[in-house]
């Protein structure tokens, strides 16, 4: 029987060259607490996304729930539903109230156009996702950001290294949070890290990863526990090291399914913007059942009888969670809710075999009627 093919697969550097970069932490025993892997990684990581400021923290979760903490925000907090748990979590986690935004249809990215009429006196931040790697509006949500004195979060989990206009996407907004968990473009185990400019920022979220000490004597703020470890940090260093190659070779699996799906009728691509130097981190193909004839889950499921698990990324709407039952209401959302209920993230990682992507596709379009 084959082997399954799952939605990604995380990348691994060779063995030997992990346990290189490993191996002076049997002699210096320092395991964690921003020891040498992490300032070195941290320092390479601000080359490479081109930000003036960053700071590496357990996981992408983190990076979010600790910049909205770091920032105070109070009140309600503009985003999409369109997106993973962690995003809405982050800001129900601080005590604040998620409003949400409408998305766009071509990019699945927030709507700036619906941004505006949802902005009330308890307003205080505007937490886009730039979903799939899709990079947002940015020049419009800065213009309404500064038009009524906002802050902004980037959820850049899916971000990582694209490029907008010759601009690394890391320095748009107050703040922008990577994740560098296992299943993402490029990975530290677990991991993440928030990018911005205010130094001050930085220092209070520097504090607020480690327990909000100041000093051995002075804890200033109560903080979590959120530090990237040694062997995280080393994972990172050398998964940095084949960064563009790995990046190279999405590229040429996105491009075998674009031969197959992107003239069909029924099924909407993704959509790459001209100014826009992408990741293919992801590959979201969404299924109109009028048109293609059959329905996303009906896809699904075929596919998942030959052994191939892509995922609903992202259904349901965290505006649907049960843990948030009744709270919050999906009919302000119905371009999300529509996206949600026709989306399939087909598999997609550097070493998936092209003749898989073609049969992948042969199995998509012998459900079309
Ligand atoms: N914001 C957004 C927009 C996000 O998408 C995420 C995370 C975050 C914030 C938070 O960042 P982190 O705190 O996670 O750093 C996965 C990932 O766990 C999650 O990081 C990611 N988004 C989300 C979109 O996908 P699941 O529940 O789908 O993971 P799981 O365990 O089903 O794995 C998916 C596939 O990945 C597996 O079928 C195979 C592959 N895989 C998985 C693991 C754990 C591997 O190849 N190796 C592995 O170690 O959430």
């Amino acid at each position: 029987m084959d082997s399954k093919i799952l939605v990604t697969k995380a990348t691994l550097p060779d063995f030997d060259e992990y346990v290189q970069e490993i191996s002076e932490l049997w002699e210096t025993h320092w395991l964690t607490n921003m020891g040498v892997k992490h300032q070195e990684l941290s320092e390479q990581l601000r080359d490479f996304l081109e930000v003036d400021e960053i700071d590496l923290l357990t996981n992408g979760h983190m990076a979010l729930e600790l910049s909205i903490q770091a920032m105070e925000l109070k009140g309600e907090v503009i985003t999409t539903p369109f997106t993973f748990a962690s995003t809405t979590h982050a800001i129900v986690r601080n005590g604040l109230r998620p409003v949400f935004c409408d998305i766009k249809e071509d990019d699945f990215t927030i709507d700036p156009e619906k941004i505006e009429r949802l902005i009330t006196d308890q307003t205080s931040a505007i937490l886009p996702v730039h979903v799939y790697g899709n990079i947002c509006d940015t020049e419009e949500i800065q213009r309404i950001a500064e038009k009524y004195g906002l802050k902004v979060i980037y959820d850049a989990a899916h971000a990582f290294g694209v490029r907008k206009q010759g601009r690394g996407i890391a320095s748009f907004g107050d703040v922008s949070c990577f994740s560098f968990h296992a299943t993402k473009v490029f990975n530290t185990i677990e991991g993440g890290a928030a990018c911005f400019h205010d130094k001050d920022f930085g220092k209070c979220l520097y504090q607020l990863k480690n327990f909000g000490i100041k000093n051995e004597e002075i804890v200033e703020r109560i903080g979590a526990n959120a530090k990237m470890n040694e062997f995280c940090a080393a994972m990172g260093l050398c998964n940095l090291r084949h960064i563009r190659d790995e990046i190279a070779k999405r590229k040429v699996v996105t491009e075998q399914y674009l031969k197959y799906l992107k003239d069909v009728n029924g099924i909407q691509i993704n959509k790459i913007a001209g100014d826009i130097e992408a990741n293919y981190a992801y590959f979201p193909v969404l299924f109109n059942e009028e048109q293609f004839g059959c329905t996303r889950d009906e896809i699904l499921e075929t596919l998942q009888k030959h052994n191939i698990y892509p995922r609903k990324y992202f259904y349901p709407l965290t505006n649907m969670f049960d843990c948030y039952h009744d709270l919050y209401d999906t009919e302000n959302t119905p371009k999300a809710f529509y996206a949600s209920k026709r989306i399939l993230t087909l598999p997609l990682y550097p070493d998936l075999p092209l003749d898989m992507v073609d049969r992948i596709c042969e199995l998509i379009l012998k459900c079309k009627k």
